[in-house]
């Protein structure tokens, strides 16, 4: 399964809901498939999506999405652990696993030799995790995520083909769209 396929099906399933992206071509797949304030861009912070998501997750009742992928996963392992702990109902994460450090040259990652990212997660506690390998799969496990209590993790095995461009995203300005849409209407704006 491409991972731009993926991503055009899982903001398709999405509805509103936040989704946080890992750096690079994941995130900027996600600004092509359809950028959306909503959409929560990480830029440089290698491991630390599904971390944002987690605490986004805690801080709110809404569904949130992490598109993660295996090599800032696997350099952050300890975000499922702290997942496993908390068990927040509302948090779905997606790896994208291309079994690689696709960015910085596809070295190959540990998921390519044998780590189970899967299983590391259910010893974290994480016990509704799965792994899929193409977009019919992918579709049954994020839309009975999305209707059940979680936490949910989903190893989806995906090949890249290219990269699409950069997205024309900024920081700042990324917090800035996402964080609004959480304000309430009839409550005075916060503070910047
Ligand atoms: C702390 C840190 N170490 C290294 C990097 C360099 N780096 C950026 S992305 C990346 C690989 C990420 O791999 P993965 O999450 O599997 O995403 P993929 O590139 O395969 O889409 C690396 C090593 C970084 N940004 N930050
Ligand atoms: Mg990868």
């Amino acid at each position: 399964m491409r991972r731009f396929e993926a991503t055009q099906l899982t903001l398709r399933l999405a509805g509103d809901r936040p989704i946080v992206g890992n750096l690079g071509p994941t995130s900027d797949e996600l600004w092509h498939a359809g950028h959306r304030d909503r959409n929560f861009y990480t830029y440089g912070n290698m491991g630390l999506c599904s971390s944002i998501a987690l605490g986004m997750a805690l801080a709110t009742d809404e569904q949130v999405i992490s598109l993660d992928g295996d090599g800032s996963l696997l350099m952050n392992l300890g975000t499922l652990a702290s997942i496993g702990r908390e068990q927040p109902k509302n948090l779905i994460v997606v790896v994208w696993d291309n079994e690689a450090w696709g960015q910085t040259g596809h070295q190959t990652s540990h998921t390519g030799t044998g780590t189970s990212l899967e299983q590391v997660a259910v010893s974290c506690g994480i016990a509704s995790s799965s792994t899929v390998t193409d977009l019919e799969e992918l579709e049954g496990a994020l839309s009975s995520a999305i209707a059940t209590d979680g936490p949910h993790l989903i190893v989806a095995k995906i090949e890249e083909a290219g990269y699409l461009p950069v997205a024309p995203v900024e920081p700042e300005f990324t917090l800035y769209r996402f964080r609004n849409t959480f304000v309430d209407p009839q409550q005075p704006a916060p503070p910047h």
